[in-house]
């Protein structure tokens, strides 16, 4: 790998954005993944790889060590920001065609659920893996999912729930899913629900945490 790809890898890693960013403390003063992304563009580097080698590569990283309890949620916010900010340079790319996505998730936390703290690190974490996702936001039914679906048929789903008396709709949502479309990858997530519960209702795959749902969706299209 390339020493500008990897640094782009370590700023993702460690969450610096850019050089007036003072976060992480020993990074202070130095170019972060904004800069580094354009200049490794700029220098001939392919998009594709700068993605693959250096920003996916960094978020994986980042996301075992939260998935270890390694890092918490900050860093992992901070390190999402680093992943957005280069993301913008590669955007163009994605829409030239010249970057292939790995495919489509609709995400949202389900009806009479508000919390959206970990549905966004979960999107966060998809983006920066380089599917494309798709935000319905919070408090969100199964006619919405539906939706969704119809406009972007193939789509994989990603459900969250906070609270207990939501999970229930989780059910329901998989059901209405299910009537339009068999095969569509339903995946679960949340401090409520568990693998037992993605059984009982019908879902593909429950993650306790964001890495293991980009894993497993990874693992389905490689
Ligand atoms: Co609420 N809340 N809250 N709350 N809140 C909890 C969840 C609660 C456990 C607190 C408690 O009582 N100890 C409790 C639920 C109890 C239960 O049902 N068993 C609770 C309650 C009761 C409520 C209200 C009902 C309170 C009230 O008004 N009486 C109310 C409900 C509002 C509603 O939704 N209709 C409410 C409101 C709120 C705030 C608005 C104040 C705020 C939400 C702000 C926001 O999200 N924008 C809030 C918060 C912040 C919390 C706590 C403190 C933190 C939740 C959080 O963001 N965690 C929470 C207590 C706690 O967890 N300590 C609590 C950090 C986040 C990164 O983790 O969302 O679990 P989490 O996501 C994780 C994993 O679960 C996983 O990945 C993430 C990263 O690891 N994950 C997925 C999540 N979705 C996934 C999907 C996947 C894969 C993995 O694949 C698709």
């Amino acid at each position: 790998m390339s020493e500008i790809i990897e640094q782009i890898a370590h700023c993702i890693e460690f969450g610096k954005i850019n050089t007036a960013s003072p976060y992480p403390p020993d990074m202070r003063g130095q170019e972060g993944a904004d800069e580094l992304t354009k200049k490794a563009l700029a220098q001939g580097e392919d998009a594709g790889k700068i993605l693959n080698e250096g920003m996916v590569a960094g978020m994986e990283r980042v996301g075992k060590k939260f998935s270890e309890n390694k890092v918490f949620v900050p860093q992992m916010l901070m390190s999402a920001k680093a992943m957005s900010t280069a993301m913008q340079h590669i955007k163009p790319y994605f829409l030239s065609g010249s970057v292939k996505r790995k495919g489509t998730i609709i995400i949202g936390t389900v009806a009479g659920d508000l919390h959206d703290i970990g549905k966004n690190l979960v999107g966060m974490m998809f983006e920066g893996a380089g599917w494309e996702v798709i935000d319905l936001g919070v408090d969100v039914n199964a006619e919405k999912f539906v939706a969704a679906l119809k406009e972007k048929p193939g789509s994989s789903v990603g459900l969250s729930a906070l609270l207990t008396t939501t999970m229930v709709h989780m059910e329901n949502i998989v059901q209405e899913i299910r009537k339009m479309s068999r095969d569509t990858r339903i995946l679960i997530g949340g401090a409520p629900v568990n693998m037992e519960f993605c059984k009982k209702i019908g879902a593909d795959y429950y993650s306790p945490d964001p890495q293991g749902a980009v894993s497993y969706l990874n693992q389905q299209v490689a």
